[in-house]
């Protein structure tokens, strides 16, 4: 039986924790495969609301087993918090699986992560200063402290010490920061060591194992394809591989196994943090967008950036991530804009790209080149089939279908876990 994984098509926030959900009902396991609590996935579930960062969105469903793969960098200090809180609202988080492959964010992370922003000035990437980037930066150059050093004492503070030596000589002497004190952290790690010891595994064999039984595999992705440290916007992107690619590598499974991967597709876009946006919109339509979209970080609050759909980025996404079909998510927000212009294609420097350019230097001068489209005045959040829709609003959902180059299998017209329109 299968694994299907499930990614960000565009910049991320797509709607991916709600189709995570929604998919949930029908599979046994949750999986998250990169990225930490730099994620923000939310969940409306009824009159609740709810905003995960490291469980993945199937803690939500009662069958579901959720698991932090290998390929996550874990904040577990944030994990207990979030976990607690779950717990306090009555959700189940007693059957969660965490890789112990997995790497550990540390306090000097998090301090780095701030500080090289603040040295970075204008050329800032924006990150959710979480401490994700300076973790992979260790785990690539094989000085990472990892889930399963929390439960070996001895190698956790032989392991710290080292990393201690080097990163406060950063700390002190580079960025005038005050250095750590490895008996504080050692503490602190050994109170997350025994809370979160029962939940630590094997996940790969876990999950291989569950696969050979017959059980659906859901690998969530967080962030989306532009964010992807190899195939988005470098250096604007975060440092991990959110692409379908990364989805084996981060969760232990073979490639063989995965058999559908689905896109969640925004029916405009948006983007947190810097980096070049050529459908941006930064005028009072942007505005308009975000307001109507609650266009909000849902980790650090911060104003999304808003634009019009980009089909050159769709594309893309269909491209290096072998897309089967896309989720188009939020399509209610755009009720009530007289024409909707949809980027077919980019002029950089007078030439005609209808791919994405090879340099980013191109993509910083990439103007996009628009259709527009007629827009629909109808509220749609109360339909409940693509025969419902204005005729307008199905045209716009046809028409991006065939600039994607993927089926659309669904149809997001609020954040209501009913508010989704199946297709096929
Ligand atoms: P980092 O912290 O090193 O991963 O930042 C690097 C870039 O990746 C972007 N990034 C995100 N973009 C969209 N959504 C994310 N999650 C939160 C949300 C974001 C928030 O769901 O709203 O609350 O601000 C996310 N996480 C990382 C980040 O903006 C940088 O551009
Ligand atoms: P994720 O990071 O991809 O999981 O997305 P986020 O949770 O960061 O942001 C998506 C936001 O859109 C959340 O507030 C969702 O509740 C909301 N949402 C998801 N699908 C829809 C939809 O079809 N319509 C509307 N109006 N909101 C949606
Ligand atoms: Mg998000």
């Amino acid at each position: 039986m299968p694994a299907l994984v499930l990614i960000g098509a565009q910049w991320g926030d797509e709607g991916k924790g709600k189709a995570t959900d929604l998919l949930g009902g029908a599979v046994d396991f949750v999986v998250r495969y990169q990225g930490g609590n730099n994620a923000g996935h939310t969940v409306v579930i009824g009159t609740e609301s709810y905003a995960l960062h490291l469980i993945p969105s199937g803690v939500l469903r009662a069958d579901c087993v959720p698991v932090i793969g290998n390929g996550v960098v874990v904040d577990p200090g944030v994990l207990l918090q979030e976990m607690d809180g779950l717990r306090a609202r009555g959700i189940d988080v007693s059957q969660l699986l965490i890789s112990a492959n997995a790497h550990l964010i540390m306090p000097h992370h998090r301090a780095l992560d701030k500080v090289t922003e603040r040295y970075l000035g204008k050329a800032r990437i924006g990150t959710t200063g979480r401490g994700i980037g300076p973790t992979y930066g260790d785990k690539i150059a094989r000085t990472g402290i990892r889930v399963q050093d929390l439960l070996d004492p001895g190698i956790f503070r032989a392991k710290l010490e080292l990393a201690l030596r080097e990163k406060n000589q950063i700390l002190t002497k580079i960025y005038n920061r005050r250095a750590l004190e490895v008996d504080k952290v050692v503490d602190e790690y050994s109170v997350y060591a025994q809370r979160l010891g029962p939940h630590i595994a094997d996940t790969g064999l876990v999950l291989d194992r569950a696969l050979r039984d017959g059980r659906v595999v859901l690998l969530e992705g967080s962030q989306g394809t532009l964010l992807d440290v190899d195939h988005g916007t470098y250096p604007f992107v975060t440092s991990s591989n959110p692409t379908a690619g990364g989805a084996a590598a981060g969760s232990g499974i073979g490639p063989t196994r995965i058999t559908r991967v689905i896109g969640i597709c925004k029916a405009y876009t948006t983007r947190v943090g810097s980096g070049p946006f050529p459908t941006e919109l930064t005028d009072k339509v942007g505005d308009e967008l975000r307001a109507a979209g609650g266009e909000f970080g849902v980790t650090t609050g911060r104003a999304r950036r808003t634009g019009w759909f980009d089909a050159v980025i769709a594309r893309y996404a269909v491209r290096v991530n072998g897309l089967t079909d896309l989720f188009l998510t939020k399509l209610d927000v755009l009720s009530g804009f007289d024409r909707v212009p949809v980027c077919v294609a980019y002029d950089v420097h007078g030439v005609r790209h209808d791919e994405m350019p090879m340099t980013q230097t191109e993509f910083h001068h990439a103007r996009p080149i628009y259709e527009e489209l007629p827009g629909w005045g109808e509220d749609i959040s109360r339909a409940s089939s693509f025969d419902d829709l204005p005729k307008a609003a199905r045209d716009y959902v046809r028409t991006l279908e065939e600039l994607a180059g993927a089926p659309v299998a669904a149809v997001g017209v609020g954040p209501g876990r009913n508010q989704t329109i199946s297709i096929r």
